[in-house]
C-alpha cells in the first residue's frame, strides 16, 4: 500500500514534470540580466535591406552588448504596382523597413532620423511631417514613441533593452489617425531578438538556420481612378492624407504586397536555399493578421507569435500572424522546385500579392513524391 501510493507520488510528480514547461524553458541568467549598460561593448549593426538580414550570429558569444543602429525616415512616392502611385513612409528608403538583429537583453541604441543625411544636408525633398517609432520589444514611453517623436530635418536617440525574445513589430505611431495612416504607407518593419542561447526545438535541441528570410506584408489603401486600374497622385505625403483615410475607413485594402510592391520577391529578388539547407522564414503585419503557408514545404518548428522563449510547434501547414504581430518558422527544404510562401488567404496571395518564392535546387527525392504514373485515358474497370 505504502510502495503503491510512493509509486502514485512519483508518476505524478513525473507527469507534472514533464508537463510543466519548465522543464524546457531556461530561466534567466542573473549576471546577464544584472550586466551594467556601462560595462557592455558598443558595437555598430549596418543595417540592409529587407527581404535579407545583417549578418549575425545566432548565439551570444559574450555579455549583452549595445548595438548602435540607424534609421532615417523618407516620404516618397513609389508605384507599388503598375500605375499605383503611393507616398510611403518608409524606414530607411525601404518598406519594410530594416530587421535589426540582437540578443536578449543587448541594448538598441538608435539613432533615428527625420529625412535622410543627404536631403538634409542638400535641402531637397524635405519630408513634410512629425514621425517616430514604437517597438513592441521595447518597455515604456509607447514602446519609444513617446520619446522619439522628430519633426523634418532633425534627428534622435532612442536607447532601449531588449528584455525579450522573439520576431517584433516596430512601427511608426505620431498619435491619432496619423498612426494608421504612417502604418499603411509603410512606416513599420520588425527587429529580431534572438534568445542568447539561440533557437531550440521543441526537445530543447539547438535550431541553426543556413538563410534567414523577412516576409514584411504591407495592405495599402489607395485612392484609385474611376478606372479602377490606376491611382490618383498627389503632389506629396500631406496632400494624399485625405482621400487616403476615406479609404482606409473602409476597411479592404486596395493593394497588398510583400516586401512593398507587387513582384518584389516573385520577380525583383530572387530568393534560392539548396536541398538540406534550414531556413530562418520570418514574417510581420503591423495592421492585419496573417496566416503563412510554405506550398510543398512545412513549418517544422514554428514559435508561436514568433516568441523564441515558448516552445515551438511541430510540422505546421499554416500558422499565424495577428495584426500588429509575427510569425517565425524553420523549414529544411527536402526536395528541389520552386516554393510560394503565401498569406493562406488565398485571395489575399493571388488576387493581391500577398507571396513571394523560394527557387531550391539540389535535386528530386523519388521516395518523397512521384508520378506513380502520368496523366492518361481512364481506363475504366
Ligand atoms: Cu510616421
Amino acid at each position: 500500500m505504502r510502495y503503491s501510493a510512493a509509486l502514485l507520488l512519483f508518476s505524478a510528480s513525473l507527469t507534472a514534470c514533464l508537463d510543466s514547461p519548465d522543464d524546457w524553458a531556461i530561466p534567466p541568467d542573473e549576471a546577464i540580466v544584472n550586466f551594467a549598460m556601462e560595462d557592455a561593448e558598443v558595437v555598430d549593426q549596418q543595417l540592409v535591406d529587407p527581404p535579407f538580414l545583417p549578418s549575425h550570429e545566432q548565439l551570444a558569444s559574450g555579455p549583452p552588448r549595445v548595438v548602435r543602429i540607424r534609421m532615417e525616415i523618407v516620404e516618397r512616392e513609389v508605384e507599388i504596382a503598375p500605375g499605383v502611385f503611393v507616398w510611403q513612409m518608409a524606414f530607411n528608403n525601404h518598406v519594410p523597413g530594416p530587421v535589426p538583429v540582437v540578443f536578449q537583453w543587448d541594448w538598441v541604441d538608435l539613432t533615428l532620423v527625420n529625412g535622410t543625411t543627404d536631403t538634409i544636408r542638400f535641402g531637397a525633398a524635405q519630408n513634410q511631417l512629425q514621425h517616430n517609432v514604437d517597438f513592441h520589444a521595447a518597455t515604456g514611453a509607447l514602446g519609444g514613441g513617446e520619446l522619439t517623436l522628430v519633426a523634418p530635418g532633425q534627428e534622435v536617440g532612442l536607447r532601449w533593452r531588449a528584455v525579450k525574445a522573439g520576431f517584433f513589430v516596430y512601427h511608426c505611431a505620431p498619435g491619432g489617425e496619423m498612426v494608421p495612416y504612417h502604418v499603411v504607407t509603410g512606416g513599420n518593419g520588425a527587429i529580431l531578438v534572438l534568445p542568447r542561447e539561440g533557437l531550440r526545438d521543441g526537445s530543447g535541441d539547438p535550431v541553426r538556420y543556413d538563410r534567414a528570410f523577412y516576409f514584411g506584408e504591407q495592405d495599402y489603401y489607395v485612392p484609385m481612378n474611376p478606372d479602377g486600374r490606376t491611382s490618383k497622385r498627389y503632389g506629396n505625403f500631406v496632400l494624399q492624407m485625405g482621400d487616403m483615410l476615406q479609404v482606409m475607413r473602409g476597411l479592404t485594402p486596395t493593394h497588398i504586397a510583400f516586401n512593398g510592391s507587387y513582384g518584389a520577391l516573385t520577380a525583383d529578388t530572387r530568393l534560392e536555399a539548396e536541398v538540406g539547407e534550414t531556413v530562418l522564414m520570418l514574417h510581420s503585419q503591423a495592421n492585419n493578421p496573417s496566416y503563412p503557408h510554405l506550398i510543398g514545404g512545412h513549418g517544422d518548428w514554428v514559435w508561436p507569435y514568433g516568441k523564441f522563449n515558448n516552445r515551438p510547434d511541430e510540422g505546421l501547414e499554416t500558422w499565424d500572424v495577428v495584426a500588429g504581430g509575427t510569425a517565425a518558422a524553420v523549414y529544411t527544404f527536402r526536395q528541389e522546385g520552386t516554393y510560394a510562401y503565401l498569406n493562406h488567404n488565398l485571395i489575399k496571395a493571388f488576387l493581391y500579392d500577398a507571396k513571394a518564392f523560394i527557387h531550391v535546387t539540389g535535386g528530386w527525392n523519388d521516395e518523397l513524391m512521384t508520378n506513380s504514373f502520368g496523366a492518361r485515358p481512364v481506363a475504366g474497370n
